[in-house]
């Protein structure tokens, strides 16, 4: 769906199924391939790309461009790390490494604004230069950008795991991020996604999700996994990562 504007809406939870990608690269050029492929969203990703901010802000205007939500991994969820990411116009914050509901707590205190958290307003590219149509006015901002700008902290390590029920009804989250990858590494059954535990724990936060009227999204790494994650019930899959994707791509090619 698009807004007058032209900019997609998928701001409801649960409205629609969503897909998105993982951007690991950088360049320029590299996202403006990935948004042409019309994934709805693209994780730019912090934790593990080696992006300044300044790149960052240049990938999200290049999703914009693209009509795709451009959604920020941050490497840690630092009141700093939020408000900067939120200011160029990340439409969604991931926060990897979870592991005390109180990292949780002061998400949604730092990414939202009141009633629900405390989030620092200044004008700048989200209200004034680069502002949608629905950002112009600062108030009704505050209020659609609680809505339409999510906070999904990663379930991902043991502790997250153990708490996860408290965690997705934090007020303020708007959903859960699996990381199956790290999940299986916290579980003890490094990269092994398929293990029966590590499906039982990936179901066990599906549920929590679903419990507290949260989204549940997670990283699949081919379509296989995809398909599997959208039949179990997940909201959204963010499939595969462009160094993987090109690595692949390029084995084929060269294959004799
Ligand atoms: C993981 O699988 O650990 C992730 O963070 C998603 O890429
Ligand atoms: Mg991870």
């Amino acid at each position: 769906m698009l807004s007058k504007s032209g900019y997609p809406i998928y701001s409801e939870s649960m409205m629609k199924k969503t897909t998105g990608t993982f951007f690991e690269l950088g360049g320029r050029n590299t996202m403006e391939v990935l948004t042409a492929a019309g994934p709805d969203y693209i994780v730019i990703d912090r934790e593990h790309g080696c992006f300044s901010a300044e790149e960052t802000a240049d990938y999200i205007r290049i999703a914009e461009l693209g009509n795709v939500l451009p959604y920020v991994r941050i490497p840690a969820g630092s009141r700093t790390e939020v408000l900067h990411m939120l200011d160029i116009g990340a439409r969604g914050l991931i926060v990897p490494n979870i592991t005390a509901v109180q990292q949780v707590q002061e998400l949604a205190e730092y990414g939202k604004f009141p009633p629900v958290g405390k989030r620092g307003y200044c004008p700048n590219r989200t209200t004034v230069y680069g502002a949608k149509e629905w950002g112009r006015d600062p108030l009704a901002y505050m209020a659609e950008s609680n809505r339409r700008v999510k906070l999904y902290p990663q379930c991902e390590t043991a502790e997250a795991l153990e708490q996860i029920d408290e965690i997705a009804a934090i007020d303020g989250v708007d959903g859960i991020f699996i990381g199956p990858l790290d999940l299986s590494i916290a579980l003890g059954l490094p990269l092994q996604t398929d293990h029966p535990d590590v499906q039982a724990a990936i179901a066990r936060i599906l549920a929590a999700c679903h419990k507290a009227g949260k989204e549940a999204l997670i990283f699949a790494g081919n379509t296989a996994d995809r398909d599997r994650y959208f039949a179990q019930g997940f909201d959204s899959v963010a499939l595969g990562l462009d160094a993987m994707i090109l690595m692949d791509a390029y084995k084929k090619l060269m294959k004799r």
